[in-house]
């Protein structure tokens, strides 16, 4: 077990039980339920994924900052109350210790998630897809802080891929350059969150979680900074063609742009809007990816505990 950090946070009692008997935790990000999805789906679809890592032996630990405490874990009051409020702080790495320091409320961002989960002594986080290099990056250089994160924290973090609202050539570029192992499971092909494939060759491929857990051991006890991301294709029933996609997500770019939509309001602005223009469509799809997300950090998780408890 690690030592508590000195500052404010707490772990849910689901949580702090399974720290006790060393039950498998998988990390899971709140920024998806209040930046990524609309109210109530966001809700439930938060219940779904906690229930989905609970069903595959291991326990959910949902992370957020509320009322100024690093909350691991939140009770299912909880996390209706930061599903439906407004206004409630997107926190990435630069905006956490702010927001804990001036008492704040706030959701983590997949940045935000890696470092809670590393001081909390979890290893491996599920979620749907990371920040990544936006295009027209040369111009703007927004490029999302997700990408930095895992090249300097110890988490494994396993998403469907990036959007093809971002340029996921120059985000596998930025990977490449800051030594993050970006590994695809079961297959050879980077895949686009809503598309299998994206046409991309992923820099490496595992075919299981027991490779997975033991490249995350290995790079630890080697001394490396960083984790590694897993991209797990979206199951092929959910997919939705990139044909059907692609129109919509130029609309979305190009209002963002007409709207001069900067900053942190990018990601939420072009999410919103293809939830929107594909009618909710994207949005089951995006739940049963996440789904499928969870099953793999469970077995990850669980490959990582037995792992570590054999050496
Ligand atoms: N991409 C998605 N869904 C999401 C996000 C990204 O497909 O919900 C969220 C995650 O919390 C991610 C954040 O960490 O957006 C990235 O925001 P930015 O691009 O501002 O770094
Ligand atoms: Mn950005």
């Amino acid at each position: 077990m690690t030592a508590l950090p000195d500052f404010p946070m707490i772990f849910s009692p689901e949580v702090a039980r399974a720290r006790a008997d060393g039950t498998p935790i998988v990390a899971l990000e709140s920024t998806i339920i209040t930046h990524g999805m609309p109210y109530p789906q966001n809700v439930e679809a938060a219940a779904l994924v906690e229930a989905e890592v609970r069903a595959h032996g291991a326990t959910p630990a949902t992370i957020a900052v509320l009322d100024g405490t690093l909350h691991i874990g939140l009770t299912d009051a909880q996390l209706a109350q930061l599903g439906q409020a407004s206004h409630v702080a997107k926190l990435s790495r630069a905006d956490l210790p702010a927001c804990i320091a001036t008492g704040g409320t706030g959701a983590t961002t997949v940045a935000a998630t890696m470092i809670a989960a590393h001081l909390a002594g979890i290893h491996v986080f599920a979620t749907g897809g990371i920040g990544g290099v936006h295009r027209g990056a040369e111009l703007t250089f927004d490029i999302s802080a997700d990408l930095r994160e895992l090249s300097e924290t110890a988490v494994t973090v396993v998403a469907a891929g990036a959007k093809a609202i971002l340029d996921l050539p120059k985000t596998l570029e930025v990977l490449e350059t800051l030594g993050v192992p970006v590994i695809t499971y079961g297959q050879s092909d980077f895949p686009a969150f809503w598309s299998r494939a994206s046409g991309l060759p992923s820099p490496l491929r595992m075919d299981d979680a027991a490779s997975i857990a033991r490249a995350h051991i290995t790079r630890v006890r080697m001394g490396l900074p960083g984790g590694q991301l897993i991209a797990n294709p979206i199951p092929v029933a959910d997919e939705i063609d990139y044909a059907i996609l692609s129109p919509m997500i130029e609309i979305a770019l190009a209002e963002a742009e007409a709207q001069k939509i900067s900053a942190k309001d990018v990601t939420p602005f072009l999410l919103d809007r293809i939830l929107e223009l594909t009618m909710g469509r994207s949005l089951t799809s995006n739940i049963a990816l996440v789904l499928n997300n969870a099953r793999l950090a469970c077995e990850i998780a669980r490959e990582m505990g037995r792992q570590m408890s054999k050496s």
